[in-house]
């Protein structure tokens, strides 16, 4: 992957910035890597220096080490240099739409020498209408948004060997067949992340239960990722012997309100890694979080969305606009809902 590179004083630096001094809010795991990828991008056309400056709620370098390229950055690199914080979360990216469209240069946008940048959606759509993309970055006129984003992720992460040590000693030692069958179930509000937003539709359990029911138990492990305890409960009850469990307790990266930050991330981390790594995965309605983990699949088969209260199959290339993601669609809103649909079955 093709990255400027840049040395001397006159250096310009594009920072992700998701730190506690700035009293921001950064959201949850798959806001943070949209946004990342989003500035990453943004640094390649403003050619500036990408880095990434992540300390909440604890420090990113603790549990994800650079890939192929080192985004750490430290406090030395604003020295002597002008600087400025943009929070440009949800709707603020609107301040700067025209320059994602290349109708103005971001430079004139972002006139300090650093630029410390808070985003959390994906834009790539919008950055494909560049006249000029082709010359300034040709992945972008080629690749499907899942496979820039398992790209550009890998050229920037891999665990730390603390965060390979937690996920063999609390997974992999525990995995008893040669397959496994997952799913993520994204419920909102619940005792474990009291300040988050309620999903309108909750999935029916039962539905999983039945699928999960069809897969041979000799051959399939089981194992549910999720923002709620209970559903694990419930899980466990049904599948004793095939479901594996993880220790760690559940919290949202953002909302923390009790319980350790640290070990929170840790948690949502290695329940992200696992979701990658299953055999069939089961994605969950409006939620990016394993949205993404489907991107970093290896594989495009045995992948499932839920859409509303049905779990129907999907790909890589469907599930964005299957599970109608937001952040995944540049903000675009759901096009279809419950009733419109009921409408278009009608009269079909
Ligand atoms: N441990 C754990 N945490 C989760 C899970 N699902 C959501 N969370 C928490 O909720 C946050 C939500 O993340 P985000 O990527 O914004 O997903 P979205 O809100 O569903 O689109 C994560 O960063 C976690 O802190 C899960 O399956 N396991
Ligand atoms: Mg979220």
């Amino acid at each position: 992957m093709m990255v400027p590179k840049q040395t001397g004083q006159s250096v310009r630096y594009m920072v992700y910035d998701c730190t506690q001094a700035r009293g921001s809010t950064c959201y949850g795991w798959s806001d943070r890597i949209a946004g990342i990828v989003t500035t990453f991008i943004i640094s390649i056309l403003s050619r500036r220096q990408f880095l990434i400056s992540f300390d909440t709620p604890c420090l990113l370098e603790d549990f994800l080490a650079p890939g192929d390229y080192d985004w750490r950055y430290n406090s030395s690199v604003a020295k002597n240099r002008s600087s400025s914080f943009h929070d440009l979360n949800n709707v603020r990216h609107k301040k700067i739409y025209k320059h994602m469209l290349g109708i103005s240069d971001f430079n004139n946008y972002f006139k300090d020498d650093v630029i410390f940048l808070l985003m959390n959606w994906d834009y790539i759509n919008t950055f494909r209408l560049r006249i000029d993309i082709s010359r300034e970055i040709s992945w972008i006129t080629k690749y499907h948004q899942a496979d820039i984003y398992k790209h550009v992720y890998n050229f920037l992460f891999k665990l730390s060997p603390f965060s390979v040590r937690a996920l063999h000693e609390r997974y992999l030692t525990k995995r008893k067949r040669s397959k496994i069958a997952c799913a993520h179930i994204r419920i909102g509000r619940n005792p474990n992340m009291p300040s988050d937003v309620t999903y309108k539709v909750a999935p029916p359990l039962i539905t999983l239960w039945k699928y999960f029911d069809t897969l041979n138990k000799e051959e399939y492990d089981l194992f549910v990722a999720t923002d709620t305890d209970s559903v694990k409960t419930e899980a466990k009850t049904r599948y004793p012997d095939n479901l594996i469990e993880i220790l760690g307790n559940i919290t949202h990266i953002d909302q923390t309100s009790s319980g350790d930050p640290r070990e929170g991330f840790l948690t949502q981390l290695l329940d992200f890694y696992i979701l990658i790594g299953c055999d069939v995965l089961i994605i969950s309605n409006q939620s990016g979080f394993s949205l993404l983990a489907a991107y970093l699949r290896d594989r495009d088969d045995d992948l499932f969305c839920w859409r509303g209260r049905n779990l129907i199959p999907c790909s890589r290339h469907t599930a964005a606009d299957v599970i109608e993601s937001i952040k995944f669609r540049g903000g675009q809103r759901p096009t279809l809902n419950g009733k419109a649909l009921k409408r278009a079955a009608s009269n079909a």
